[in-house]
């Protein structure tokens, strides 16, 4: 986290600024989900804002000595507090003019919050929300090392999802079996809700879990992920209940796909076109139609995050981007099927996180 403040820095520099204000990205500079704020200075430590309901937490688990918290009332403070009684904004304000901050970059805050930000502190105010992303699409090596238990403890709770998935029981049985087994695992939570999606609810890429009993002659789509030190994973398998051949070969072309899409995948590779390696090989069977969505994201603390496997992505794939590569085709009446897996950029290729 400390490494995040210091890239954030040099970017700051490059750019005229003085000093950026996290709103959103609080907790990959501050290491701690306390922090309201965070104000980087590009010389200076850098100041975490947070209620005072979470001071002890922000002190605990965060690296940034500089914590000062905001109560809306008075009330008597314990020794070692530091409380001012406003509202959190004004002490937003009152830190950036401490630090003589004039151009002030920040990653989101509504119009409103701006306008009132710069009555209580006149300086000039820049919306720079791809700042931060762009930060966070290159991983760290300790945020690789996140990841991949992330991603290991996804693979154990699919082993179990594996297991469960017979006829009879509902999709929300096989979504609890395997997020129990990355509960016990270590699992922070689950990034997204939980997909368990089965015959005509796989061919809808978006499904849920339902109370819907699986049944033979189905299909099973399997997408989820796990939490370990804020950071996501996130994958899918597609299972078969005593399937038709047509269902079969569903399966086994986004396998194909995939390889072919995770073929593609080094430093300096165009994200676009591994997208498009993916599609070839789908679209060649007719079924280009039946494949709606891009082949692939970033991962990182959001499950989502840039670069994006699209093709209209301008993303230049670099080393040490983690992603997914996740082609799928959803055929109705016949099932959906895809095949996720999370990748790591290297130099000539790629390693993956959930083989
Ligand atoms: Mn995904």
């Amino acid at each position: 986290m400390r490494k995040h403040v210091r890239k954030l820095k040099d970017e700051l520099v490059k750019r005229g600024l003085d000093a950026f204000l996290a709103i959103q990205n609080t907790r990959y500079l501050a290491g701690t989900t306390a922090a309201k704020a965070v104000i980087v200075p590009t010389d200076g430590p850098p100041v975490l804002i947070c209620s005072r309901l979470e001071f002890d937490q922000a002190k605990r688990e965060g690296w940034i000595r500089d914590v000062r918290a905001f109560s809306r009332w008075r009330a008597p403070l314990r020794p070692g507090e530091r409380v001012s009684f406003c509202e959190p904004l004004q002490l937003i304000a009152d830190c950036l003019r401490e630090l003589g901050t004039r151009a002030v970059g920040y990653d989101r805050g509504g119009k409103k919050f701006v306008r009132k930000l710069r009555a209580a502190h006149a300086a000039s105010y820049r919306e720079l929300p791809e700042l931060m992303l762009e930060l966070r699409k290159i991983k760290s090596k300790e945020e690789v090392t996140l990841l991949q238990r992330a991603a290991k403890i996804a693979m154990n709770g699919m082993r179990c999802a594996a297991e469960s998935v017979t006829v009879g029981r509902t999709e929300l049985e096989v979504a609890a079996e395997a997020e129990r087994e990355m509960r016990i695992a270590g699992s922070e939570g689950t990034p997204f809700p939980t997909i368990v999606a089965s015959g005509r609810n796989s061919w809808l890429p978006h499904a849920s879990a339902t109370r819907k009993h699986l049944r033979r002659g189905e299909l099973v789509v399997i997408d989820f992920g796990a939490t370990w030190g804020g950071y996501a994973s996130d994958m899918t398998r597609t299972f078969a209940l005593s399937p038709t051949k047509k269902q079969l070969t569903l399966i086994g072309l986004v396998k194909r796909a995939q390889k072919a899409a995770i073929g593609r995948v080094r430093n300096g590779a165009k994200a676009s076109n591994v997208d498009k390696a993916a599609r070839i090989i789908i679209s060649r069977v007719g079924y280009a139609k039946f494949s709606p969505h891009g082949t692939g994201h970033g991962v990182g603390m959001e499950v989502h995050e840039p670069p994006g496997l699209a093709p209209d992505s301008k993303d230049i794939l670099r080393e040490r981007m983690v992603i997914t590569v996740e082609p799928g085709i959803y055929v109705p009446r016949v099932g959906g099927a895809r095949w996720e897996d999370m990748v790591l950029v290297t130099k000539k290729g790629c390693k993956s996180l959930t083989a």
